[in-house]
């Protein structure tokens, strides 16, 4: 049995998101991040910096949700979620896959970090919010969603005319930039998003 440790709605959507696209049957397990169930010895045996996801298969357990998600696309080639190895599409696939949580997600995390962020969540708890470090984070990711702007500007997905693995990943750091309201800047980015959350296995890993 599958089990995915999540705490919705955080980084662990993306890959319950992989795992409804790709049609693999899973448990979820909650981790309780504002009671401090991270840190306990049995998740810290899973994940060693206590956070949220990871994956338990019969096979191997393993963390990061970039990762996890592009092992999961491997492992279902029949989905077709990914240009075949070696491929110069691959290349394109890479790129924006490893961008997702390499660029887009710590400016998103460095804008909720130092607006939103309840400051007892905060790492060590009590630290205040850093309006220097927000500015950067929002235009840190203006940066990056000008890329992806423009490359969603002439193509309906990050590959061109077919969903793949990397609009799971460059969508769930929309995701948080729209809750974030970092997105309102990028009508194209806006209108990404709403196609994707149209899909029904991005409704049943996000909800309605
Ligand atoms: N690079 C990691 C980041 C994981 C991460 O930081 N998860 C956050 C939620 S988005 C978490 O579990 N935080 C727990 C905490 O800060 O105590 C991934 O993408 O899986």
């Amino acid at each position: 049995m599958t089990i995915l440790y999540e705490w919705p709605p955080v980084r662990s959507q993306r890959v319950k998101w992989a795992l409804e696209e790709l049609e693999i049957g899973y448990r979820s397990q909650l981790v309780n991040l504002p009671e401090g169930e991270q840190n306990t010895a049995d998740y810290r045996a899973i994940h060693p910096l206590g956070v949220v996801p990871a994956l338990r298969t019969d096979a191997y357990t393993m963390f990061e949700s970039v990762a996890i998600v592009l092992q999961l696309i491997d492992e279902h080639p029949e989905k077709k979620l990914a240009p075949a190895v070696g491929s110069p599409q691959r290349a394109t696939y890479y790129q924006w896959s490893v961008f997702a949580c390499a660029e887009l997600d710590p400016a998103v995390m460095m804008y909720f970090n130092n607006t939103m962020r309840p400051r007892e969540a905060m790492h060590p708890p009590g630290t205040p919010h850093d309006p220097k470090l927000a500015a950067l984070g929002k235009s840190d990711f203006a940066a990056r969603a000008d890329m992806v702007s423009k490359v969603l500007s002439e193509k309906d997905y990050m590959l061109g005319t077919e969903f793949s693995g990397a609009d799971i990943l460059i969508g769930h750091s929309c995701f948080m930039a729209t809750h974030m309201g970092l997105i309102n800047d990028f009508p194209v980015l806006e209108a990404y998003y709403e196609r994707l959350h149209q899909r029904p296995a991005h409704k049943r890993a996000y909800g309605a």
